[in-house]
């Protein structure tokens, strides 16, 4: 009989309040392991932050705001050895950067210029996918791949509440779960699919419960708790090492910022529960147990935020100096047959825009 780890509901939590609830530890995790999480938390929240003010200033096109989400990132992102795979959504459009990836190329990305395309060989980040939860196959697959060449490598997927209704999740899920791919499916669930609520979307008690589907075990932790994430991630890793196969991880948020800059969730939202998770949110609340543990202070906080700005500030401008792509590019890699209109329509494209 196939035996089935049965799924958690309490979310797991590792940082205390300051005030009744105690804060934790989490193993094996030093001085240096806490401070390189906290890096990688200030650069995506200062990418984020300014990525906004360069949208607004006609710098970027529409961007995916991951405002508050920058727990589940980063603590997902060190539970993984440098050859591991990630596979990310939109909302992780900047999740390369934590691999050394110039924040140009992620900024290119967003401006529509094809420097943004990154071999995904470089990084082990795959290509950001736009159609939800395609990314989820995508990982499976790889993760398969490298257990039948007997490698040491596993995969982890990004994907929201949204992404659980879709075909694409559940086959890749599935997949990985009758292979024992070693893949981590790490579902950020913020509540919201642009405007439909979680309620709307499913009628499991939680996303969690998902997990006992595929048998595989399932892991739901507070996403806006670093640490609980990156223990979770962790033990979701260290099972596909061990070739258990994947692991589903449910990250539980509340989107506390519109779904992308074209976004105004003031017509849907609960602005209450805004409030709260913008008070609570994961990059303070860090601090302040960094702060409580006596690994941070106001000098070392200052140095990691202003070195994250200089990284934004030479993005933007290396970005910036790239000259415009061919109008071509547009036609390039549209259809393998063009039929014989493309060549008319680009000349009067290049005609109209002078280019
Ligand atoms: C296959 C597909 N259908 C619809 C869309 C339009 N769409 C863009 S984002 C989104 C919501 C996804 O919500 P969720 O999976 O919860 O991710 P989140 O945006 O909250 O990170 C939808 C429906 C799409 N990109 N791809
Ligand atoms: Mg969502």
């Amino acid at each position: 009989m196939v035996s089935t780890i049965p799924a958690e509901h309490d979310l797991r939590r590792v940082i205390g309040d300051g005030a009744s609830v105690p804060d934790g530890e989490v193993e094996g995790l030093g001085e240096q392991g806490l401070l390189d999480l906290y890096r990688s938390m200030v650069l995506l929240r200062t990418y984020d932050e300014r990525s906004v003010v360069y949208h607004r200033q006609g710098r970027i096109g529409t961007y995916a705001i991951f405002w508050g989400h920058e727990a589940i990132q980063a603590g997902a992102f060190h539970a993984l050895d440098d050859d591991d795979w990630i596979f990310p959504s939109y909302r992780e459009s900047a999740i390369g950067l934590l691999r050394g990836m110039p924040a140009s190329t992620v900024l290119s990305w967003w401006r529509g210029h094809p420097v943004g395309w990154w071999n995904p060989a470089d990084y082990n980040v795959a290509s950001i996918c736009v159609p939800i939860a395609t990314q989820v196959p995508h990982a499976a697959g790889l993760a398969w791949g490298k257990r039948l060449r007997g490698e040491r490598a596993c995969a982890l997927t990004f994907f929201g509440d949204g992404a659980t209704s879709e075909g694409a999740f559940h086959e890749g899920a599935n997949f990985a779960a009758v292979m024992r791919a070693p893949v981590v499916l790490l579902c950020n669930n913020n509540h919201w699919a642009i405007s439909t609520p979680l309620a709307d979307q499913t009628r499991a008690e939680a996303l969690v419960d998902k997990a006992a589907g595929y048998g595989i075990p399932g892991l739901r932790v507070d996403g806006g708790d670093v640490l609980a994430v990156y223990e979770a991630a962790r033990e979701a890793v260290a099972r596909g090492r061990a070739g258990e196969g994947p692991t589903f991880v449910e990250a539980v948020t509340y989107r506390a910022a519109p779904h992308a800059t074209a976004d105004d969730p003031s017509a849907y939202i609960d602005l209450q529960r805004v409030e709260q998770a913008r008070a609570d949110e994961c990059v303070g609340r860090y601090e302040r147990y960094l702060r409580r543990i006596g690994v941070l202070h106001d000098q070392l906080e200052q140095q990691i935020k202003s070195d994250a700005a200089d990284v934004m500030r030479a993005g933007i401008a290396a970005a910036e100096a790239e000259p415009a792509a061919d109008i071509g590019l547009l036609f390039d890699h549209a259809l393998a047959n063009p039929p014989e209109s493309f060549e008319h329509d680009l000349a009067e494209l290049r005609r109209i825009l002078g280019a």
